[in-house]
């Protein structure tokens, strides 16, 4: 039974890659921090199937343990502080977790276990101000938050531990992807989640900052199949996941309040406080070289996504208001 190591496992991405490990016959030990209050919702329901341990990324010593006592053959390294926003008001942090959290798990698996198969959760984030009007893997990067450059870090230094100490370690460049457990700061769970709210009742407005800002949107479940696939080849390498389509966020607000037979200009209201010091515009993913060498292709398309999203947050709402 192989065994594999998660960490950021109670994260959304982190849910969908432990379900489809244990449905893979994988042995899944979860890396996850300690809390003062239950952060474990999105794993509770698979949380006797796996193995949960502490760690921190900020923390080399209790990575190294991890290692040492797991002794993994795979490890998705998923932990960061990955909202962007937030990587502005806590550059240092960020740049900490999501940039030299990477090469404490590659020095920690350089040491104690080095034949380990290592994924970094690279990010779209990292082409920013695009070069290309299609990303892909040969796209130089412009990133235009703290967090694109922490992840520019932790991209470079995952290539460079394959090329300096042979480590199978790969960075998939992943571009936005939701889902249900979305956390509820980034735009396509809030506004499912306000629409949801409006449609019952429960508030009146949907605060928004930038709604031209277009992003490649697929659906989670889909992209943590392509973590998997990646870590599966020959040869270590990396590789661009995305749809292959734009979309902006006013036509996320268009398709969720047009779901619930509501007009979204009735309830988008502008708020400055959500607009950012510096944009990334529009991002469109060329991921051509992962249908080719993964054979990997999305399932679920934009309509589907928005609409699988408002659906979930009314069933929510429902269950907690008793509505
Ligand atoms: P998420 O829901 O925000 O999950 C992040 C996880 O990292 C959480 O489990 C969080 O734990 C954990 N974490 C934060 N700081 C940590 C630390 N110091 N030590 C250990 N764990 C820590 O993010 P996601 O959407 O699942 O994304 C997974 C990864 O893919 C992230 O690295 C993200 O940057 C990257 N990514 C995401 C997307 C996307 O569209 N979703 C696209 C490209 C790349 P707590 O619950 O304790 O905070
Ligand atoms: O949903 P977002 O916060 O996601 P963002 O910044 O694209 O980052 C996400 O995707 C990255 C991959 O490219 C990941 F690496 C990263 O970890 C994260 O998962 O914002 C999307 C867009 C932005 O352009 C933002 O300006 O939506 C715009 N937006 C407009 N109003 C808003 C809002 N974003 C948020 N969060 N909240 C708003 O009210």
């Amino acid at each position: 039974m192989p065994k594999a190591l998660i960490t950021g496992i109670n994260g959304q991405d982190g849910s969908y890659l432990a379900e489809f490990l244990l449905e893979h016959d994988y042995e899944v030990v979860g890396m996850a921090r300690r809390s003062s209050t239950d952060t474990m919702g999105r794993i509770a329901h698979i949380a006797d199937q796996l193995e949960l341990v502490q760690g921190d990324l900020l923390d080399q010593s209790s990575v190294n343990a991890l290692i040492d006592q797991h002794q993994p053959d795979e490890v998705y390294n998923l932990a960061a502080q990955s909202f962007v926003p937030t990587s502005w008001s806590q550059p240092v942090l960020t740049g900490e977790v999501t940039g030299l959290g990477v090469t404490r798990l590659l020095e920690a698996i350089r040491y104690v276990k080095p034949d380990t198969r290592f994924y970094q959760a690279s990010s779209s984030e990292m082409f920013g101000k695009v070069q290309e009007e299609r990303q892909s893997e040969t796209t130089p990067f412009w990133p235009r938050s703290p967090y694109g450059v922490a992840k520019v870090y932790g991209h470079w230094i995952t290539v460079n531990y394959r090329e300096s100490h042979n480590l199978f370690a790969v960075s998939g460049m992943l571009f936005n992807h939701e889902s249900p457990r979305r956390g509820l700061e980034f735009v396509t769970r809030k506004i499912s989640q306000h629409v949801a709210q409006i449609k019952l009742g429960l508030t009146d407005k949907l605060p928004l900052g930038n709604l031209d800002a277009q992003r490649d949107w697929g659906f989670a479940g889909d992209y943590v199949k392509a973590m998997w696939m990646m870590l599966q080849q020959k040869e270590a390498d990396d590789f661009v996941i995305g749809t292959g389509e734009t979309h902006s966020v006013r036509e996320f607000c268009e398709i969720a309040f047009s779901h619930v037979d509501l007009d979204y200009e009735e309830f988008v209201v502008r708020d400055e406080r959500f607009y950012r010091p510096a944009e990334v515009d529009v991002l469109l993913a060329n991921p051509d070289k992962a249908g080719r060498v993964l054979g990997w292709e999305p399932q679920v398309d934009f309509n589907s996504l928005v609409t699988m999203m408002v659906d979930a947050d009314l069933e929510l709402l429902r269950k907690e208001h008793g509505l």
